[in-house]
């Protein structure tokens, strides 16, 4: 099958390359851009970090004098404003392009469509809108954080048919197969941090690090709730991999426990007075620290937590085709029942896929 040669062809180019940069912009949008003259690729762009040139920059020097005329297609609204760099809609301006095609606007407040009215002032045509589902979706956590200072949260589970996370004796490995825990580390390479309760750490005594299949993997920020810091210094997260290791406790976990684990290298955030850990101060706190994006891991009883909380922003779910049972077997999600079905959580923007024998689910929870 020929594609046809048309906007979004090239724009499909450019949400490629973004999407592959998902993961390594920090707190910053992933954005690609392609430039288009006379019927030939002239440029090409993405912001690949923070603090570095944005997508357009690098295609324009690309393109050098043939971006004059020229069209240009870009995942994200141009900036308009002086952030670590300098306006890319001015960039465009001076390049003398033609025409822009943008996927989607910028919903950083200090953007907001103000780079597309600038390009328009300056007599050039803009079109917004192409593909946008696929580049609002590519820039989820951005929206989020940048809206709300508040990191984007996804909870992963594996579990049985019957949401079971592990047998009545906690044996756990493995629920998911192969290739459902290789998706579950690239969905680590994509979020700043991974969250899990005491509960997992001490039970599965995870390291916590992106695992690839022969490739490196981008290695997130380890955080562990833990009110009373029962966490062991024998712990596979105080001794493989580089990442660093936050602990989130309250005021209620002894002084000795502390210096021992910082010792060992973690950083204790003290959140609340305890009994349990504030996990909205705890995100508030790691959203001050620029974590734009957190993955949980469970268990059942953090995912609980959060759920009620309402500090959820995706929910995805593997399933393997087992049935294993147990009153006191854990489970994905502890939460207190409820009395009408009409009340439950119920999951909006579903993704659903087969992973193997494995049946995967994505959505976006919805609270009554
Ligand atoms: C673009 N193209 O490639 C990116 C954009 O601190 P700075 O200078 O990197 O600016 C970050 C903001 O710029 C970010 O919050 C978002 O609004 C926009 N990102 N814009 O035109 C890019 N990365
Ligand atoms: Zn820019």
């Amino acid at each position: 099958m020929e594609l046809p040669v048309n906007d979004e062809f090239y724009m499909s180019l450019a949400l490629d390359m973004a999407e592959r940069a998902q993961g390594q912009t920090g707190i910053n949008p992933v954005v690609g851009c392609v430039i288009v003259k006379d019927g030939a690729l002239v440029g090409l762009g993405t912001h690949l970090k923070r603090g570095t040139a944005h997508a357009e920059v690098h295609a324009v020097r690309m393109a050098g004098e043939q971006a004059e005329g020229g069209t240009v297609y870009v995942t994200l609204e141009p900036c308009s404003h002086h952030g670590k760099t300098p306006p890319c809609s001015d960039l465009l301006i001076e390049a003398k392009v033609k025409r822009v095609v943008v996927a989607c606007l910028d919903p950083n407040p200090v953007v907001a469509g103000s780079g597309i009215k600038r390009l328009r002032q300056h007599g050039i045509e803009v079109q917004v809108g192409t593909l946008r589902e696929r580049a609002v979706r590519l820039n989820d956590k951005f929206a989020k954080y940048i809206t709300t200072r508040m990191p984007y949260v996804t909870i992963k589970a594996a579990s049985t048919l019957d949401g079971k996370i592990a047998t009545e004796t906690g044996d756990s490995k493995w629920i998911s197969n192969e290739e459902a825990r290789l998706q579950a580390h690239a969905l680590r390479h994509r979020h700043q941090a991974i969250m899990v309760g005491i509960g997992t750490a001490l039970a599965d005594d995870p390291s916590l690090t992106t695992r690839h299949d022969g490739v490196d993997g981008l290695q997130p920020v380890r955080i562990v709730v833990d009110s009373r810091l029962r966490l062991t210094p024998e712990a596979n997260l105080l001794k493989v991999g580089t990442s660093p290791i936050v602990i989130l406790t309250t005021e209620q976990a002894p002084v000795e426990r502390r210096r021992l684990l910082e010792e060992l290298g973690a950083e204790i955030l003290v959140c609340g007075a305890g009994p349990r850990v504030d996990l909205k101060a705890a995100l508030e706190e790691l959203g001050r620290r620029e974590i734009g994006s957190v993955l949980v891991e469970g268990g059942g009883a953090l995912n609980g937590e959060l759920l009620r909380a309402r500090l959820v922003d995706r929910i995805v779910l593997y399933f393997a085709p087992k049935i294993v049972g147990g009153k006191h077997a854990p489970h994905s999600f502890d939460l207190e029942g409820i009395g009408r079905m009409a009340d439950a959580i119920t999951l909006d923007d579903l993704e659903v896929d087969r992973v193997g024998d494995n049946i995967f689910v994505s959505g976006k929870p919805i609270w009554p």
